[in-house]
């Protein structure tokens, strides 16, 4: 058979189209595909939700890939352990409580159950901003990341949701535009997001866990981000927090919906 390039080429703007207009209204939205985003994906998916995520960068697992400072490996606790079994991940024991994987090991096992579970992926894609109606966030605003990246004047589209999760990591972006747009009405202590603190591993495991939850009707933070929302240290290459956080965040949400 002789290949036609410009059937290649429908092919794919066909199929492609097909799954973003799917994925225009859905039950959640996850914004951020690190270890905390694509862990809540998987379960929410798991549950037979409708579950989109978008990711801003080309490669999907945020902060995970590059281990601790580039050294590929990630450490998991003795209570993030069961994750990496339930996953099918490889881990080594190191000390008592102390287990290792391989990051890459660990990002691909996360997207590829993530999307056979049913979570549609969306890279090179960011969320500008979010849509409210009566105090309550409904969905995002979204654009190319290439259109982000050179700054061109090219309006947006959106996605409608009844939850959103913020899994932005460190940068917690879309509870900032909440704030920046809403005032001072998150669920934190100040009304504002409080701030990520310096590193402190233990504390911060602990904390990621207790700040994984609804800071404005609607939206929910997971991973990294709840931490720099509700004002908690950042814990480095220690990921099963990441990993449990993402469980916790598709539980409350599970709740809700
Ligand atoms: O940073 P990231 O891995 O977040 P996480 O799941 O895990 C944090 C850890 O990697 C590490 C740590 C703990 O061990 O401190 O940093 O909380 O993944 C966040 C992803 O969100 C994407 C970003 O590119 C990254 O891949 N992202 C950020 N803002 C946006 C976004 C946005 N506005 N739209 C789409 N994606």
């Amino acid at each position: 058979m002789k290949l036609d390039e410009t059937t290649i080429s429908r092919a794919i703007i066909d199929r492609f189209t097909e799954k973003l207009k799917d994925a225009l209204s859905v039950d959640v939205v996850i914004v951020g595909g690190g270890p905390a985003g694509l862990m809540a994906a998987y379960l929410l998916a798991k549950q037979n939700k409708k579950v989109v995520l978008f990711e801003r960068k080309l490669s999907i697992g945020g902060g995970m890939w590059g281990g601790g400072m580039m050294f590929n490996e990630i450490v998991v606790q003795e209570e993030g352990k069961r994750i990496l079994e339930q996953l099918g991940i490889g881990f080594t024991p190191y000390q008592e409580g102390y287990y290792t994987a391989d990051s890459v090991e660990t990002v691909s096992t996360l997207c590829s159950q993530a999307s056979r579970a049913g979570a549609k992926i969306f890279n090179l894609m960011s969320v500008e901003d979010v849509m409210v109606r009566k105090e309550r966030v409904t969905g995002v605003v979204l654009n190319w990341t290439a259109v982000e990246m050179a700054h061109l004047h090219v309006d947006p589209l959106c996605v409608q949701a009844r939850c959103v999760v913020d899994a932005t990591g460190h940068a917690t972006e879309v509870v900032k535009v909440i704030e920046r747009k809403v005032g001072a009405h998150l669920f934190t202590e100040t009304g504002r997001v409080v701030g990520e603190k310096s590193l402190w591993a233990d504390v911060a495991e602990e904390a990621t866990l207790e700040n994984t939850r609804e800071v404005y009707p609607g939206v929910f933070v997971a991973g990294m981000s709840a931490n720099a929302t509700f004002g908690n240290y950042r814990m480095g290459p220690i990921f099963g927090g990441m990993l449990l956080s993402g469980e916790k965040v598709a539980e409350l949400i599970l709740k809700e919906l």
